[in-house]
């Protein structure tokens, strides 16, 4: 049986020379110089310049070896949050976040149902950005946030306990498309509006599309609160933070306040918008806003008096039609926006823009890299990688060089590679913080046509692994892996940065412990409170006994504290079932509407008598 000594032992905590290792080949390489544990032992592996090459960085993480890195991709229309390990692509963990999840239990017990309820009460979400929260523009493993852009919603997972532990409901706001943390330290969340809607939208202005309106919401990461809102002309797409705590960024296409395709395509140009934040708290400060669904609304529109003045709050920057993507560079010297519809990338001087008039004067590069350019990431050496999704590659170019380069020349492409086919997002190793790791990307592609064996019309997407560590060999395709609809964004953070927990502490939940003698039942008009353990192998009582009809509780609680052993309650005919992982507790509350015998089991394979953790439920016929 593992303990918690044998979990805290596996922690990395080899030089960070090595972290970028597998450590099999290190051992290898260790064990070929009679040099094991030491800098010389791995030097085989090191080019001139310092960097491991495609070859030798194998992807493959051997059994009971664990990976350099957690990614968290988003689920889609799943609802839910996929945990890999990189570079094995293994899948480690699936946290519901939108929607009810039958193995953990997720919207099942009384809590967690509740905050779905609470949360609008939906049965999915569609998940697309998972952002990790940052202390000083690096990951502080506290939590991870996602969108809900079917019901304008954001939800956070704690990453103790890996799970959701918020959602919020957006106010004024109709598919939250972008997500992302208010660098450098995580001050709030944004939640992007891309659905533009009559503001209120409670049945006005139906058909008045000129006077829909799209707003970005910015919350509280700790109480989950929005506290302002900005309303923009046209919509809003993707969004990201500028690493100095003034700028966000986001991405729009409708500029022409169109309800149709061809409407919305029919301008030559959008907007960047750039909100600046400081200038928009102190209009919030200040009182100029409206308040509506509850929140402060500021007018951040073209025309609004708060974009006259020296300090405009929001500045829209022209670009191509239909930008998609919009990410900051590591160091923070640029925001970089995808064409889409155009085979350039926008590169805006974020510092120039404090200083200009015309922010369109910001607009410092535009390299021209392929069809359909939708997302970029970093690997910290200059170099941006971004998804072409109708050439079906990622294309690697030189920041820098795109900046001293003519507007829409391709001389800053360094480098192409294809992917299969399609892709959406990738996402290198901690792109989004100012320290790239510059190893791993993973091209999120969202078709597989012919990848994988046929498993009928609805194929996996697939989730390509490339080595980008070895700028001489170039970009190595190294794995590909099928992925259940439908992972958008990810994020991939140091192994190292993140400190689950191995067990529960009750002092986080407010469920009561109830450990050996603190089994009961409570009986009151028509209610009854059962409080019982479970342990190896039996449940608190043997039998309970209730009347048709009655309001039952459950307070079951886990008392194990061997890491890894879960039990659950299931209880046949009542759709009831909820995880208990070792120190947790969870409430169930149902009515036994049915006279019979229920056997009330354990569902997660516990031991040798897993079979035998059996108890009754016994519902006597009303009188
Ligand atoms: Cu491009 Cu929702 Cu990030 Cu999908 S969005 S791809
Ligand atoms: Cu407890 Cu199976």
């Amino acid at each position: 049986m593992t303990t918690i000594e044998d979990h805290a032992t596996d922690v990395d905590d080899r030089d960070p020379l090595f972290a970028r290792i597998p450590r099999r080949d290190f051992m290898k390489a260790g064990a070929a110089v009679g040099a094991v544990g030491s800098l010389a032992g791995c030097t085989g592996l090191l080019s001139d310049d310092g960097q491991v090459s495609a070859a030798d960085a194998d992807a493959s993480v051997p059994p009971g070896e664990h990976d350099d890195y957690y990614a968290f991709l988003s689920g889609g229309h799943s609802g839910e949050i996929r945990v890999y390990g990189i570079p094995s692509m293994r899948q480690l963990i699936r946290i519901p976040v939108f929607g009810r999840e039958s193995a953990r239990g997720y919207g099942y017990d009384d809590r967690s149902s509740q905050m779905l309820e609470d949360a609008g009460g939906y049965s999915w979400g569609d998940a697309h950005h998972p952002r990790v929260s940052q202390t000083d523009n690096d990951y502080d493993g506290r939590w991870a946030f996602v969108n809900d852009k079917a019901n304008g919603r954001m939800a956070r997972i704690d990453l103790k306990y890996f799970e959701t532990d918020a959602i919020v409901d957006v106010p004024n706001q109709q598919g939250t498309h972008g997500a992302c943390c208010m660098l450098p330290d995580t001050k709030y969340v944004f939640g992007v509006g891309e659905f533009r809607v009559p503001m209120p939208n409670d049945g006005r202005d139906l058909d008045d599309p000129d006077s829909y309106t799209s707003t970005i919401a910015a919350i509280d990461p700790e109480t989950m609160d929005v506290e302002w809102e900005v309303l923009v002309d046209g919509n809003m797409d993707n969004g990201d933070g500028g690493k100095e705590g003034r700028w966000f960024f986001a991405t729009g296409y409708n500029s022409e306040n169109g309800v149709t395709e061809s409407e919305m395509s029919s301008s030559e140009t959008d907007w960047v918008k750039a909100f600046d934040v400081p200038a928009i708290e102190e209009a919030v400060e200040a009182g100029e806003y409206e308040e509506v669904g509850g929140v402060p609304l500021v007018d951040g529109t073209r025309d609004s008096s708060l974009n006259g003045g020296d300090r405009p709050i929001v500045r829209y920057i022209d670009v191509a039609k239909s930008p998609h993507g919009v990410s900051v560079t590591p160091d923070g010297q640029y925001a970089i926006a995808s064409g889409k519809l155009d085979p350039t990338c926008a590169v805006i001087d974020i510092e120039a823009l404090a200083e200009t008039d015309d922010p369109n004067e910001a607009i410092v590069g535009r390299p021209s890299l392929g069809m359909g350019p939708l997302h970029t990431a970093y690997d910290g050496r200059g170099h941006a990688y971004t998804t072409l999704f109708i050439d079906s590659q990622v294309v690697k170019w030189d920041i820098e060089a795109a900046v001293e380069a003519e507007a829409e020349s391709e001389d800053p492409v360094v480098e192409k590679i294809d992917v299969h086919y399609n892709p959406g997002h990738l996402i290198a190793a901690e792109s989004y913080t100012a320290d790239p790791q510059g190893d791993w990307l993973v091209a999120l592609n969202k078709l597989s046509k012919d990848r994988f064996l046929n498993v009928g019309p609805m194929k996996p997407e697939n989730d390509q692994l490339i080595y980008i560590g070895d700028d001489d060999a170039g970009m190595e395709l190294v794995k590909d892996t099928p992925a259940y609809a439908e992972p958008h964004d990810a994020s991939i953070v140091s192994a190292d940065k993140i400190q689950p927990a191995d067990i529960y502490d009750p002092e986080d939940y407010d469920e009561e412990f109830v450990d050996h003698g603190d089994s009961d039942i409570v009986r009151e008009d028509g209610r009854v409170h059962v409080k019982m353990y479970s342990q190896r192998n039996k449940f608190g009582f043997q039998d309970v006994t209730v009347q048709e009809g009655d309001e039952v509780t459950f307070t079951v609680t886990n008392i194990e504290t061997t890491p890894d052993l879960l039990h659950s309650l299931a209880i046949p005919e009542h759709d009831v079932n909820i995880k208990l992982a070792p120190q947790e507790t969870r409430e169930v509350t149902f009515t036994a509407d049915e006279p019979g015998v229920y056997w009330m089991y354990c569902a997660f394979f516990c031991s040798a008598l897993h079979l035998e953790m059996r108890s009754r439920l016994l519902v006597e016929p009303a009188e």
